[in-house]
Formats: structure tokens, sequence, C-alpha cells
């Protein structure tokens, strides 16, 4: 499913490209760690996966690559560390621990945090931060807390909505336009973003080009 900016009414870039050229060929679990001054010093570019525990990051991962790749779980807080991902060879995809999970003590939840920022602010293959937000519940405080985040530190981010199986298509293209109108509140711009379903394969061949047009560049 496509949702038009006509549908939304707003300016956002959503992402036209054209047929699929990149595919995946190889995808490898490589190592998890705790810290980015860990993570590997070869130069290779990365895509990080990071959203609210239980968004469906993992998911998403492997319907992008292939099953089994990310573990899943129907519990939130299965990711724990920096996951690393190796595509054909020449770049990373980083299954990134979930934020928000209420159930985890104080503590965990302060280590979780400074995990996910230790990266994301400090990382310098980071090309680029899929944020993932549920698109069939309405705007969460938390993942907009979050995107403003990464907008004030210029982290370069775009939005993948998921699980648009769950429930019709129109609540799905009205929380999606209360996310975006939300942001445009704060921000002159939108990022791009890309409406996904890991359930039904939707968003694949397009999140796949924009990760090949950024690495290419
Ligand atoms: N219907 C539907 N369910 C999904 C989709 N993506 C993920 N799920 C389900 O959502 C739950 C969480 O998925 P994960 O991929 O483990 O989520 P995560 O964001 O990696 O979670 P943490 O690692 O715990 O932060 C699982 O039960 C998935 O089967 C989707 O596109 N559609
Ligand atoms: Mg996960």
């Amino acid at each position: 499913m496509k949702v038009s900016q006509k549908e939304t009414g707003f300016a956002a870039e959503y992402v036209l490209l054209p047929p699929a050229d990149m595919e995946v060929n190889k995808a490898e679990f490589i190592a998890s760690h705790p810290k980015e001054s860990l993570c590997p010093k070869d130069g290779r570019p990365e895509f990080a996966f990071i959203g609210r525990s239980n968004v469906g990051k993992s998911s998403l991962i492997n319907m992008l690559t292939r099953k089994g790749l990310a573990k899943v779980s129907g519990t939130p807080g299965k990711t724990q560390l920096l996951n690393y991902f190796l595509i054909n060879g020449q770049w990373y995809l980083v299954d990134l621990p979930g934020y928000g999970y209420a159930r985890l003590s104080k503590t965990h939840k302060k280590k979780l945090a400074e995990m996910i920022e230790g990266y994301l602010f400090n990382r310098k293959e980071l090309l680029l931060a899929f944020v993932l937000i549920d698109s069939s519940i309405p705007p969460t405080r938390i993942d907009l807390e979050f995107v403003d985040t990464l907008g004030q530190r210029a982290i370069p981010f775009a939005l993948a909505f998921t699980k648009s199986d769950r429930v019709g298509k129109k609540t799905i293209e009205q929380n999606i336009s209360a996310f975006l109108g939300k942001l445009s509140e704060t921000w002159a711009s939108l990022p791009p973003y890309f409406v996904t379903s890991s359930e039904r394969k939707t968003g694949k061949a397009e999140i796949l080009d924009y990760i090949e047009k950024i690495a290419r560049k």
C-alpha cells in the first residue's frame, strides 16, 4: 500500500524510484556489541533500524534479507545489543534494541538508552537510521520525542511505518497522516517515509532501493 502526498495532505517526500535493482544475495550475522566503540572498524557503510520495543525492527530486517536472520519475539525487549549483519559483503544492517519498554528496571532502561544514543550520536559509518513507527496505532509521544532528538542532532533518518497489515487501510492512512502532521508542527521539512508490512512484504523494494541510492553516493 502506498500513501500518496495527496492522501496525507503533506508535502512529505514519498520515495518513488525505478524498479528494484538492489538484491540481497548474502546476509550474514557478524556479531553483537554492547557499545559503539566495540563495533566494526572496517569503514563499511551502515544502516540502522531503531524504534519502540516490539515495533517490528527485527521482523523488518528479516523481510529485507531472509527469514530467521534477526531474532523476532512477541515479548518486547528481545534485542538487547547492537547486532551487526553484513549484506552482500558490502554494507551493514544494524538491529538496535528498542526504546520505551516500560517493564524494564530504571537501571536497565538507562543502560539501553546509553547504548542506543552512544551508537546513533557517535557512529561515523552510519549513513541513515530507519526509525520504525507502528502504523496500526495513533502517534505516541515517545516516538515523536525520539524523532525530534534525531532531528536536533542532525542524524539522517527515514521513517518506516510498520505493521500496515494489522488494521484497515483507512486507519493506517489516518495514523500516518497524524504522525506527519505532528512532525510538521516542529519541522519545516519532513523525512522520507515508507509504509511496510513484514507479514505481507510491503515496502521491501522501496527500502532496498533507497538504501542502494544512499550507499552509492
Ligand atoms: N501483523 C504484523 N506483526 C508484525 C509485523 N512486524 C512484526 N510483527 C510482530 O511484532 C512482534 C515484535 O516483532 P519484532 O520484530 O521482534 O520487534 P522488535 O522491534 O525487533 O522488538 P524488540 O527487539 O523486542 O525491541 C512479533 O510478534 C512480530 O511477529 C508486521 O508487519 N505485521
Ligand atoms: Mg528486535
